[in-house]
């Protein structure tokens, strides 16, 4: 069957800073927070590789952008790193020369027929922030962070005008404060969520400024919710379970930036359990006033809930998990590698989502992907990975994503996680997403993979075959 797209549908694809760019001219002291990870639990990354050398994007962008647009890439979201943009975080003081390599970068881009988008951040807090003032616990980091803000759309809003304001920001906080996952692995749902708060407080700071930098641009917040799905939706324990996971781990971000205030029952739960943060009238009507007015939703796979089983002590630190467990539904489809589940249906599901909740808002896949490890193994005689799973796994997820767009949802693109294969927080190499190969045998020589060619064609074409889903 042919699955088309409308006019001004776009497909494109992902690339991320720090797992990409390498920290080549760097100064010791400009590390960000993945760097942190890395360097005080090193033992536990793959083969001890890092974000030091990643992809060497920053060496190697001009071969890989025109790579790029031979894999059909017609827009491109990549991060600015804020811990090198600057030399001064405190007194915003610009590095020449890395302001001129994100200039080159989108320079670069635009040249070769691709749009660039622009995120002000993929996890790269410097460090010297963390360490002095907790990163986005402080007030005053979101000071400086609103002040990065505005020098990025001053620099660049002349050729970007699609921006971001993070990826993905419920992860640092999540994985390294609340689950106790990734280093500093603790377990203070307090901290976590006076994070997460900062970070909210973050975007509406930036939505505010860039209406007053860049009225003519659009901005919003790229976030991953995840899809939340009740293993028995017509049995109330386990519905209730799924509104309890969806007030923690869909709503916090995308109701502050879309509809412009918190879930009642997340901040009912926070007060409840003792870990509430500092949310003053001010904040309130900040949130309220500085609204987006662009998604980025970033899908891999869904989360299952179902009603508490499993008993809780409450001498343990607070945990979401109080209120529901984990479903691992049985005969569920997954990426062996990667451990996690394969679900297109949800792009559908979460269109319909933001149709009906988000008063139908323009919105972006602005990540979807998988990570297969060993992927030299699928290499023909030219030495081509010829990664067809790859491509029943896009083809796929854009049968179901058109499927909603036919419905009438404002989604307006697909970007691929990711352009090149990259560093991986903790996995680093292993798994390998790109439609880039990059070899590091050979001294990362980059080949394009079949997929590449296969997302051209769809993405020229706007179009492509697939069995009926
Ligand atoms: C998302 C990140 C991406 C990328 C992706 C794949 O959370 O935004 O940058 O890392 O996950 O996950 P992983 O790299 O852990 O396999």
């Amino acid at each position: 069957m042919k699955y088309t797209f409308p006019e001004g549908f776009k497909l494109g694809a992902t690339g991320a800073g720090w797992q990409m760019e390498g920290e080549t001219d760097k100064r010791p002291d400009q590390k960000h927070f993945p760097h942190l990870m890395w360097e005080n639990d090193r033992e536990n990354w793959y083969l001890g590789l890092g974000p030091d050398v990643a992809s060497d994007f920053y060496g190697h962008f001009r071969e890989d952008i025109p790579m790029f647009r031979k894999a059909g890439i017609l827009q491109y979201r990549f991060n600015i790193d804020w811990s090198r943009f600057l030399d001064d975080y405190e007194n915003v003081v610009v590095n020449e020369k890395a302001a001129q390599y994100y200039s080159d970068v989108i320079d670069c881009l635009i040249e070769n027929g691709i749009e660039p988008v622009l995120c002000l951040e993929h996890w790269e807090l410097p460090a010297a922030l963390y360490e002095k003032y907790d990163g986005y616990a402080s007030r005053h980091v979101v000071d400086l962070y609103a002040r990065y803000a505005r020098e990025a759309f001053r620099r660049y809003g002349d050729r970007v005008k699609t921006w971001f304001t993070f990826n993905e920001p419920m992860v640092i906080p999540e994985l390294c404060f609340l689950n106790g996952f990734w280093w500093p692995k603790e377990h203070q749902p307090a901290r976590a969520f006076r994070w997460i708060h900062g970070k909210i407080l973050c975007t509406a700071r930036a939505v505010e400024i860039f209406r007053q930098e860049l009225p003519e641009g659009k901005i919003g917040v790229i976030v991953n919710p995840p899809y939340i799905i009740p293993r028995d939706a017509n049995n109330p324990a386990d519905a209730e379970a799924a509104d309890v996971a969806d007030n923690f781990y869909w709503r916090p971000f995308m109701d502050t930036a879309i509809l412009g205030h918190y879930p009642q029952k997340f901040l009912d739960i926070l007060q409840r359990e003792n870990v509430m943060f500092d949310l003053t009238e001010e904040d309130k009507a900040l949130i309220a006033k500085n609204t987006v007015d662009i998604l980025g939703m970033n899908y891999y796979q869904p989360m299952r809930v179902k009603a508490k089983e499993t008993p809780w002590d409450d001498s343990q630190p607070f945990h979401p998990n109080k209120y529901f467990d984990n479903y691992d539904m049985p005969g569920k489809r997954m990426n062996p590698y990667r451990g996690w589940e394969i679900y297109p249906r949800s792009l559908y599901d979460i269109g319909m989502r933001i149709k009906r909740e988000y008063h139908n808002i323009d919105w972006v896949v602005s990540e979807s992907g998988m990570g297969v490890q060993n992927e030299e193994q699928y290499k023909n005689a030219e030495g081509i990975i010829q990664d067809t799973y790859r491509i029943e796994f896009i083809a796929e997820h854009l049968a179901w994503l058109s499927k909603a767009v036919a419905e009438g949802c404002n989604c307006h693109g697909y970007w691929l996680f990711a352009s090149i294969d990259n560093c991986s927080p903790y996995n680093t190499f292993k798994n390998r997403y790109g439609l880039v190969e990059v070899d590091r045998k050979q001294n990362l020589k980059r080949r394009l993979k079949a997929s590449a060619d296969w997302y051209r064609a769809a993405a020229e074409s706007n179009s492509f075959d697939f069995k009926e889903i």
